[in-house]
């Protein structure tokens, strides 16, 4: 073999070694969370995955844990496939109509908090926790959190570089840290996510995450 072989051999080689595009996320994130005025709540799923996913036959359940209560107060099975970028908005059948507008369902017994309630998507028959938004287990008082960052009266929307579920529904709950606060009655969010985590190379380079981060 001379040097010219040789070297197209390594280059070629070299390309084969190169990791694939993939996405590192694995499941659906709650990505946005309304508790305003009247009935005026809501919560919008988001799929920041590269694969649509069915909920149905994942069994996803979105579940209320109300008043810092360790068992189940509601609870609904998803059904309906949320395509990979889209989101899921389930609202309160009396919410506004701004908010019915851009909602795929209702469900008036889980999407029944007031800010000291825990949520949390579970997914499989032995409700594993995808995401969790408050403590289960514990009653805050009023609400978690201050200001617009609050889960009283408040929208709170994932933070952009949240691509990744909380699977701990238990461990203390700061709305500071991956939330975003917006006034009472904001709704022009729902319906839409953008996360700042697109397809990451599989073999997981911290590089190329951060690159794809702040492309
Ligand atoms: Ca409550
Ligand atoms: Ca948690
Ligand atoms: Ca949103």
């Amino acid at each position: 073999m001379t040097a010219r072989h040789l070297f197209r051999t390594a280059l070629v080689l070299a390309a084969l070694a190169l990791p694939s595009l993939a996405f590192a996320q694995t499941d659906l994130i709650i990505s946005e969370y309304v508790e305003g005025t009247s009935n005026n709540k809501s919560i919008e799923l988001f799929n920041p995955t590269g694969s649509a996913i069915d909920m149905g036959a994942g069994v996803y359940k979105l579940r209320l844990f109300s008043n810092g209560s360790l068992t189940v107060s509601a609870e609904v099975l998803l059904t309906g496939t949320v395509a990979s970028g889209a989101t899921y908005v389930i609202s309160h059948a009396s919410a506004s109509a701004a908010i019915l507008g851009v909602s795929n369902a209702t469900s008036s017994t889980v999407i029944n908090f007031n800010g000291d309630d825990a949520i949390v998507l579970t997914k499989s028959a032995a409700n594993t926790v995808v995401d969790a938004f408050g403590q289960v287990g514990l009653d805050p008082g009023t609400e978690w959190g201050t200001g617009l960052q609050s889960t009283a009266d408040n929208t709170l929307r994932r933070a952009v570089l949240v691509c990744d579920g909380d699977t701990n529904a238990s461990d203390a709950f700061d709305p500071t840290i991956q939330w975003v606060g917006f006034a009472t009655d904001t709704f022009g969010g729902l319906g839409a996510h953008s996360v700042g985590c697109g397809p990451t190379p599989t073999h997981g380079s911290t590089w190329g995450r951060i690159k794809t981060m702040y492309r």
